[in-house]
C-alpha cells in the first residue's frame, strides 16, 4: 500500500511529482480541502496539522512535502535523482531542497493569503487581505527569485545538467509563484520553471497547466 494525500495543486504536488519522476506505483487519496475534509478526525490522525500532503506506505506515515520527496528520492538510488551522500554536490542539493520549503514558500504564501486566498475559505473570522503583508512578501520573494536567477544563469538545473529532487522542490515553489504572479519578473526563473514543465513527471502531477 503507497497512498499519497493530496489536493490539486498545492504543495501536495511536490509528492505527486517525486512518484511520477520515480514511477512509483500509489493510490491517490483526495482530501477536498474546500469542503474542509482535511480536519476530519481520520485526517488529523495521518497529519496533525491538518494540511496536505501526507504519505502512507506499508512501514511508515509522514507528512511534510519536502521530507516525502527527499525519503522517495532516497529510497530508489538507481534512478539518479540526488547525489551521493556527503559528496559537495548533496550539500547543494540539501541546501536547495530546504531553500525551497524554508524561504521561498513563506513569501509565496504570505502574497498568496493577502491577494488572492478566497475570504470565507480557511481564514480565521473577520481577517481581510493585507496590502502591506503582500508588499513585504513580494519584496522577500524578489530577493530570493534573484538568487536563484543568479545560479540558473549559467545551468538548466540547480545542480548543473542534471535534474534533481532539488529541482522538483524549487520547481514547486515556481509553480506556486506562477500561480500568485511573481515569476514574470523573474525571466531566467520563469524559463527555468518552463523547461521542468516539459517534464512527463510535472504534467503527470499537475492537473492542468
Ligand atoms: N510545510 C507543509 C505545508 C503544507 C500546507 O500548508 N498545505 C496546504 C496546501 S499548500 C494545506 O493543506 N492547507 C489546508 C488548510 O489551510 O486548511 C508542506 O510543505 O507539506
Amino acid at each position: 500500500m503507497t497512498e499519497l494525500y493530496e489536493w490539486p495543486p498545492t504543495r501536495s504536488q511536490r509528492a505527486k511529482w517525486a512518484l511520477e519522476e520515480l514511477g512509483i506505483e500509489y493510490s491517490s487519496i483526495l482530501i477536498n480541502l474546500l469542503e474542509g475534509q482535511q480536519n476530519s478526525d481520520a485526517y488529523r490522525a495521518i497529519h496533525p496539522l491538518a494540511v496536505v500532503p501526507a504519505f502512507k506506505t506499508d512501514t511508515y506515515t509522514i507528512f511534510e512535502s519536502v521530507a516525502i520527496v527527499l525519503q522517495l528520492i532516497d529510497e530508489h538510488p538507481e534512478k539518479n535523482l540526488a547525489p551521493a551522500v556527503g559528496t559537495p554536490e548533496r550539500a547543494n542539493y540539501y541546501q536547495w531542497s530546504v531553500f525551497a520549503c524554508a524561504e521561498l514558500d513563506p513569501p509565496i504564501m504570505m502574497v498568496f493569503d493577502n491577494t488572492m486566498r478566497p475570504l470565507e475559505h480557511m481564514r480565521p473570522p473577520g481577517e481581510q487581505h493585507n496590502a502591506k503583508l503582500a508588499a513585504r512578501g513580494r519584496s522577500d520573494f524578489a530577493t530570493r527569485a534573484n538568487i536563484l536567477s543568479k545560479v540558473l544563469s549559467d545551468r538548466d538545473y540547480l545542480l548543473g545538467s542534471r535534474f534533481s529532487g532539488a529541482d522538483i522542490l524549487v520547481g514547486h515553489s515556481c509553480f506556486m509563484a506562477t500561480f500568485t504572479g511573481l515569476i514574470g519578473d523573474y525571466p531566467i526563473l520563469e524559463a527555468y520553471y518552463e523547461r521542468l514543465q516539459q517534464r512527463p513527471g510535472h504534467q503527470q502531477a499537475y492537473p492542468d497547466r
